[in-house]
């Protein structure tokens, strides 16, 4: 952050602002010597379409840029995208003509842009009598309170030894306070220069920029190199935040990138569809109003969700790049009005009460269930505190408290034979987990210590082993799966496929069986072992099956052979 105000190097932006005609081009051409309407068309017509842009030297030894806009009323998304970023303003009104619809529709947009600084200058001064100048000039000085009024005439050069004063003495109580964030550029222009590819220009909003910075063009997430950098024409090691700048990027398709997409340092910034805002209504913005909204030199149909009195959630039609803080205008027919970017990333929601706490920088309490502390960097200024963290997640005590409880419960229902519950599927669960008493087995949680009992189905498992036991080889199909993991887990039986068992003693049997003469005889089949055990032919196939799943035997064509750890020397 600035402390005081701005010294003679820090790089301002003024902006041109005015009704159509009032002469805002021929003033800048004036100042600076540039004439900024260079399309044929805007040459033709005599009217600006699209922003222009010159450097201004001011008595002080300052460089500004500034930025003319068109004032045609049917250009003031253009201006909206000339006047973002802009530290003070130089409001024209024609000394012949007063302020118009754009002259005030201007104020207003600077005014939710948060451009409170500027001059005023009444031009065409030459083309009135001294009475009307006066007048204009009284009326001007209401219109914007505070602001200095300088008449003067672009035709004869009245004035502009004042207005440059008065310019340099605004800008040096200038407070800019985006130099300490990540890099942001929003473009405003895209071209190609042969010989070195595509350029693109802007105002560097936030950080630095320099030859070799690895950016991304956002939305679309496009990776770049920056190749060089120019200011006013020349280049520079590094631009900084303020400046006006152009920026060469080889292997970028000119036509690929354009007004309205950022130049980010990667992972900076959210691109979002989502905004909540703090409103600043001119005229009432209903429930559910469909509006084009402005953010930097972007503009997206949005849909406002109002949340109460003071807040929205703008809903977005294409995604914006946004940082807390930032400054939007929202219009219909006309400027409605604006707002300040509160979350940048919100979830869907209509929670008022959110907002309040985010605006007042309680990001803390705005957080229950676990959410990755990267996506609160957009919201925080600071380390964030307050709150429990396990790995990346954030997450309140009385949520995991409300886990905690909820887990326990799920664990004391679950089934004695297997008294745990499968862990949570939720992404956070590795990490927030081993923050609970709870004994992690496998993919299930259970009480610490907890072992595997019958809980009241001793009498279930003693008619099963009853039963199994007086079958001998014959497999039993077994339904309770669960008793029957159990008691293989405690010796009594063993699984064969398709649901059936057989008792450990009757498998133990079998197995010896097995073993000795596939020992003698090299090998075994399915016929000669059935006939050995002396059960029937599935059965023994199960028995054979199960055998080759525990890595006793190996079947080689139609027989068995045993596995080299199971042979008898
Ligand atoms: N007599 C006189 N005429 C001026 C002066 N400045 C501008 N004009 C006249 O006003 C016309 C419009 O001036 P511009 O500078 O193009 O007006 P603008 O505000 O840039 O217009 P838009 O960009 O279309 O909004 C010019 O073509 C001139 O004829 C001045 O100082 N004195
Ligand atoms: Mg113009």
């Amino acid at each position: 952050m600035s402390t005081g105000g701005a010294d003679a190097r820090t790089p301002l932006t003024v902006g041109t602002a005015g009704h159509i005609d009032h002469g805002k081009t021929w003033l800048v051409r004036a100042l600076t010597g540039k004439d900024t309407d260079r399309l044929p068309e805007e040459r033709r017509r005599g009217i600006s379409i699209d922003l222009g842009y010159a450097p201004l030297d001011l008595p002080d030894g300052r460089r500004l840029s500034v930025v003319d806009v068109p004032g045609h009323e049917r250009f003031v998304r253009t201006m909206v995208a000339g006047a973002t970023g802009i530290d003070l303003f130089l409001l024209v009104v024609d000394a012949g003509e007063g302020a118009r619809p754009q002259t005030h529709e201007h104020l207003a947009i600077l005014r939710l842009l948060g451009v409170e600084r500027g001059v005023v200058a009444v031009t065409k001064a030459d083309a009135v009598d001294p009475e009307t100048l006066e007048l204009v000039q009284e009326e001007a000085r209401e219109l914007v309170p505070g602001a200095e009024v300088v008449a003067v005439s672009a035709k004869t050069g009245v004035g502009l030894d004042e207005l440059r004063s008065a310019l340099a003495g605004v800008a040096a109580g200038v407070e800019r306070a985006r130099a300490d964030r990540p890099t942001r550029l929003w473009v405003d222009r895209s071209f190609s220069l042969s010989g070195i590819g595509t350029v693109v220009t802007g105002t560097l909003w936030s950080g630095s920029l320099g030859e070799g910075d690895e950016l991304v063009v956002e939305p679309g997430r496009r990776r770049v190199r920056v190749r060089s950098v120019q200011v006013h024409d020349r280049p520079v090691e590094r631009a900084e935040a303020g400046q006006r700048v152009a920026v060469a990027l080889p292997g970028v398709e000119r036509r690929t990138i354009a007004r309205g997409e950022a130049l980010v340092e990667p992972g900076a910034y959210p691109v979002t569809y989502r905004l909540d805002v703090a409103l600043d209504e001119l005229a009432p913005i209903a429930d559910g109003a469909r509006v084009l909204l402005h953010l930097g030199t972007a503009h997206a149909a949005a849909r406002v969700v109002r949340l109460g009195e003071r807040w929205a959630q703008l809903r977005l039609s294409a995604p914006v790049v946004a940082a807390r803080g930032d400054r939007v205008i929202l219009r219909g027919e006309t400027t409605l009005g604006g707002g300040v970017v509160i979350d940048p990333a919100p979830p869907r929601h209509r929670d008022a009460a959110r907002v309040e706490l985010l605006e007042r920088g309680d990001v803390a309490a705005t957080i229950h269930a676990p959410v990755r502390v990267d996506l609160l960097r957009h919201l925080l200024d600071g380390e964030l505190g307050g709150v429990e963290r396990a790995g990346p997640w954030a997450f309140s005590r009385s949520w995991l408290a409300e886990l905690e409880g909820a887990l326990r419960e799920r664990i004391a229902a679950a089934d004695p034979i297997d008294p745990g519950i499968p862990a949570p599927p939720e992404p956070w669960a590795s990490d927030v987990v081993s923050l609970l008493p709870f004994e992690l087995r496998g993919a299930k949680l259970y009480l610490p210590g907890a072992a595997p009992s019958l809980g009241g189905r001793g009498d279930e498992a003693a008619e099963l082993e009853g039963r199994l036991a007086s079958a001998g080889v014959r497999a039993t199909k077994v339904d309770d799966g669960e008793l029957a993991r159990f008691l293989e887990a405690t010796g009594r039986l063993v699984r064969l496929g398709n649901g059936y068992a057989m008792s450990a003693d009757a498998y133990e049997v079998a197995k010896d069986v097995l073993v000795r003469e596939a020992s003698a005889a090299g090998e075994i089949g399915l016929a000669r072992f059935r006939d050995l055990v002396g059960t029937g032919r599935r059965d023994a196939q199960l028995l054979l099956e199960r055998f080759d799943r525990d890595g006793l035997t190996r079947r080689v064509g139609d027989s068995r052979v045993l596995r080299r750890a199971a042979q008898t020397p």
